[in-house]
């Protein structure tokens, strides 16, 4: 079972898949999306992206990584957990669970995550820290995969590992 905690941009993890957080219309927008639209390159991404949206909370669709070392970009559309109440933490797990499952059809050895949900969709981090380690871990149990959850908050990252390293 491989899970690591990095404190990193997302966009130079030099792996086979990384994950976005996604809006269900696979528009690219702000925060570690349009970091990740940035750097792979926005109109071929917009255009690979219009082809397969819209999805549904917690589904996850694929497309490659254009100008990223990672092969692959995985969209995942995160709930937003205003909306979902009750339903938002299984949501989270389904986007970590279905991601997972896209990298392995896509054969990847290894595969970096943000913290989905956690900025514009309002889901608190603590939380969804915990959601995303059991659902990786189950997932790791059963399959053979490298896996990176990847923070952008420094003090997050450290009290994280002190937590469940
Ligand atoms: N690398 C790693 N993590 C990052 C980076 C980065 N470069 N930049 C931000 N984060 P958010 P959401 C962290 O708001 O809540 C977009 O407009 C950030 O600190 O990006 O799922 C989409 O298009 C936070 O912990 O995603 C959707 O419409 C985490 O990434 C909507 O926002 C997620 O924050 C999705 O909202």
């Amino acid at each position: 079972m491989t899970l690591k905690f990095v404190y990193q941009d997302i966009t130079k993890m030099n792996v086979d898949a990384i994950v976005n957080a996604a809006n269900k219309q696979l528009q690219g927008g702000s925060g570690v999306c349009g970091a990740i639209f940035e750097a792979a390159g926005w109109q071929k991404l917009q255009t690979e992206c219009d082809q397969l949206a819209p999805i549904e909370t917690g589904e996850a669709v694929v497309t490659s990584g254009g100008n990223l070392p990672a092969s692959y970009i995985i969209h995942t559309a995160g709930p937003i957990y205003q909306k979902e109440g009750k339903d938002a933490s299984e949501l989270l797990a389904a986007s970590y669970h279905n991601s997972l499952k896209k990298a392995v059809e896509k054969d990847c050895d290894s595969v970096a995550f943000p913290l989905i949900s956690t900025g514009v969709y309002g889901f608190p981090a603590d939380a969804a820290v915990k959601t995303a380690v059991k659902t990786i871990r189950q997932f790791l149990a059963k399959n053979e995969l490298t896996v990176y959850l990847v923070f952008f908050d420094e003090a997050l990252f450290t009290k994280s590992q002190e937590l469940f390293q």
